[in-house]
């Protein structure tokens, strides 16, 4: 009897350790971090990438509600390509002159340049068109940047000018021989222009190899007109891929694939003075511009959010912590806001400005 109370209790005791260590494994199991390949990068770089995702995000909304104010007459940007923007411009050489890369980019180029640390006034200034606007002194569209510290070439309204153009500033790295690259992007509606076959051609000749990463940013739209109708090839890769160029196809959603994509590719072409090409499949996710009514795209892929999801399942970042990065960017974005407001427009005298050099006999009236 004894016997079979003392087991009887220690059987119980051992149920009760065994429900305890199984509840313990239970709660452990919720929350458990999932297992997620980031390919070898490190924590730091991760959420270095994810903050700057947010802040690019964060202000391309808000010079969407900027334009919705009446504050501005016209929005074109980067929401769904910050995946693809931020490792570019976290890798890109910064600096001014042909020791540097050059970066030929276009109007989808703020998580690039939020990467290489754009301040959001500036560019809250180049939307609301102040005189402050340091690219252009309030005359060009929303994300039509130029900062030569940088080397950022103007972007152009013209699409696809920007790769012939950048096949000059990579003539000149070759001649300078400092390992310095240029790097070109532009959309896949866009690569039907001549200009960009003359690139591919520019770029490619034999002995005389450009050192340029030449990318497509396929978001599978040309405004309104889609991809599939308009293109013989599969992919736009498979043209540079003629040009025995070496060439890619890879997820531009990915911040992960095309950090590591890029990473190899930009010292490929430092090492070997040659061409590479990239096309990065990515979101356009508040349609084209403000002229298709710049409103969010249900079925698109949101780089952002599933880069933060899988931070959050890893364990790599809290859910406080993800709160708190968006409220201090949003409040960043409304205290520039509120600066670039308080700010004046050009003159009209100012629209001779730039013109020429000096500004002498700018104003054909005086001629
Ligand atoms: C030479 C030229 N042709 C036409 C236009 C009008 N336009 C502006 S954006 C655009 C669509 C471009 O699509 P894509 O190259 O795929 O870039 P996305 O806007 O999708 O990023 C067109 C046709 C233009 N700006 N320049
Ligand atoms: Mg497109």
């Amino acid at each position: 009897m004894k016997k079979t109370s003392v087991s009887s209790s220690k059987k119980s005791a051992s149920a009760n350790k065994a429900l305890l260590i199984k509840k313990t494994k239970t709660t452990e199991k919720a929350k458990a971090p999932a297992k997620i390949n980031f390919g070898g990068l490190s924590k730091e770089l991760l959420l270095t990438m994810h903050s700057h995702m947010v802040k690019s995000r964060v202000l391309e909304e808000r010079l969407i509600k900027i334009y919705r104010a009446g504050e501005s007459f016209f929005w074109i940007g980067g929401p769904g390509e910050e995946a693809w923007g931020v490792p570019l411009g976290m890798l890109a050489k910064k600096g001014q002159g042909p020791e540097y890369d050059y970066l030929h980019l276009h109007y989808r180029c703020s998580p690039t340049l939020i990467a290489m640390g754009l301040d959001m006034t500036d560019s809250i200034r180049l939307m609301m068109n102040r005189a402050t606007d340091p690219n252009t002194g309030g005359r060009n569209f929303s994300n039509h940047f130029v900062i030569p510290q940088w080397n950022i070439a103007p972007v152009t309204s013209p699409l696809e000018v920007q790769y012939p153009i950048a096949c000059g500033t990579a003539h000149v790295q070759k001649r300078t021989g400092k390992k310095a690259i240029t790097i070109v992007t532009g959309g896949d509606a866009g690569t039907a222009e001549g200009d960009f076959a003359s690139s591919l051609i520019l770029a490619s000749r034999k002995g005389q190899e450009l050192p340029m990463l030449i990318t497509v940013q396929n978001n599978k739209w040309g405004i309104s007109t889609c991809y599939d109708g308009q293109h013989g090839e599969t992919f736009i890769a498979d043209r540079a891929r003629a040009f025995n160029i070496k060439s890619q196809v890879i997820n531009g959603n990915d911040p992960v694939e095309v950090y590591l994509t890029l990473k190899e590719d930009m010292e490929y072409i430092r090492k070997t003075g040659k061409p590479a090409f990239v096309e990065a499949m990515v979101s356009r996710l508040y349609g084209h511009s403000s002229a298709s009514g710049a409103n969010p795209i249900q079925n698109e892929v949101d780089p952002v959010k599933e880069f933060e999801m899988k931070l959050l399942k890893a364990g790599l970042l809290k859910e406080s912590e993800a709160k708190e990065i968006w409220a201090t960017f949003e409040a960043e974005g409304v205290r520039a806001t509120e600066t670039a407001r308080a700010e004046g427009v050009p003159t009209p005298e100012s629209i001779w400005e730039h013109t020429y050099v000096g500004s002498e006999n700018a104003d054909w009236r005086k001629f």
